[in-house]
């Protein structure tokens, strides 16, 4: 039976939405781009930030799906036409002045800049929209700091920087048509972030390095072969299967499952991952009675006693 799913809020380049009935509690999140292979721009970043955001804050949410439109892509990275000369760029605010000349790719239809326009940038104070930079440095942190499972749900190409966003989900669900690759090298860019620490971790490092010196792509089969994702289903099946891991999780523990997230980025993420680890703990600590024992003395303007609580061996 197919998961009913009711819209969550209206976004722009994204729909997110909250499933139903027999199988509540999961939050998807679809870049909704298929006219270009679901690659994301500025604002596309900031929506899927939004949705988490609420997933996050939403206590009946216990694991999140990040998907793309369509059978054709996942996604396929940073939208290449709002690419900079140094980052991506936002569509402007209201108020503000377009991207500076020279900064914006032309869009199709558009006319090229003239020679000498490209020097704009150093002439005129650069509107926000204007400065290019790099929205999914935050993503990808923001999809490891958040302590619920995250799904990457992958029909079709997850390509460049979209392959990095299903790298940083806890776990991935392909179906038979996905294709995975960096290409960096080919179009001038590389993720030497988690782009390559949590690849090498994933595949080794022999194998990720291959991935992105070469700029090949891989199949559904290759990546299950290689430890890429975690299983491949017909692409009939993609969502029911995915939900299916979710549901299984719902079942669980979710301090245990916020634990063990944690847990495996803690290693990676150097003293910010033993900082969730650490403060989990405090949140545990802050349930017990020697925790609150200190903080009702301090509140009774009294000296505490932890007399009653052993000292553990
Ligand atoms: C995905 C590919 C392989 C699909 O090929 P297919 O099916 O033949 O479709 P196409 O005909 O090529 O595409 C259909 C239409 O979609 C447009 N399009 C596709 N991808 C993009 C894109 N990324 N940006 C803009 N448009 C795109 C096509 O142009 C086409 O449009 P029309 O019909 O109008 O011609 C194939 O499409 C492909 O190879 N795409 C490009 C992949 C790519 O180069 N991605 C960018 C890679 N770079 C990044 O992601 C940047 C990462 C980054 O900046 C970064 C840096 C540091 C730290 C982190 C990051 C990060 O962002 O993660």
């Amino acid at each position: 039976m197919s998961t009913t799913w009711i819209a969550a809020g209206q976004y722009t380049d994204i729909r997110y939405e909250k499933s139903a009935g027999a199988d509540a509690g999961i939050a998807k999140i679809t870049i909704d781009r298929p006219e270009v292979r679901n690659a994301f721009r500025p604002l596309t970043i900031v929506e899927i930030g939004q949705a988490l955001q609420d997933a996050r804050e939403d206590t009946e949410v216990g694991a999140i799906v990040l998907t793309g439109e369509g059978p054709e892509a996942f996604c396929s990275g940073g939208d290449q036409r709002v690419r900079g000369d140094s980052g991506y760029l936002s569509e402007p605010l209201a108020g503000e002045a377009e991207p500076l000349a020279g900064e914006a790719e032309p869009l199709a239809g558009e006319a090229e800049p003239l020679a000498g326009e490209a020097d704009e940038e150093m002439k005129s104070p650069p509107t926000r929209a204007g400065v290019g930079r790099f929205h999914v440095t935050d993503l990808h942190i923001q999809i490891r700091r958040l302590p619920k499972p995250v799904v990457a749900m992958v029909a079709g190409y997850a390509i460049g920087g979209g392959h990095v966003l299903h790298l940083v989900c806890d776990l991935t669900v392909a179906a038979e048509n996905a294709r995975f690759g960096q290409v960096g090298p080919r179009v001038g860019s590389f993720d030497g972030g988690f782009g390559a620490g949590l690849l090498a971790n994933q595949v080794g490092p022999k194998k990720a390095k291959e991935i992105w010196f070469l700029c090949r792509q891989y199949s559904a089969a290759q990546a299950l072969e290689m430890g890429l994702v975690n299983t491949v289903v017909p692409l009939e099946r993609l969502e029911e299967e995915t939900v299916q891991w979710c549901r299984e999780m719902l079942a669980l523990s979710p301090f245990s499952l916020r634990l063990l997230k944690a847990s495996f980025n803690a290693a990676e993420d150097g003293l910010s991952g033993v900082q969730q680890l650490a403060h989990d703990a405090n949140l545990l600590f802050y349930m017990s009675e020697e925790a609150q024992e200190g903080r009702d003395a301090y509140r009774q303007k009294r000296t505490p006693d932890f007399s009653r609580f052993p000292r553990r061996p």
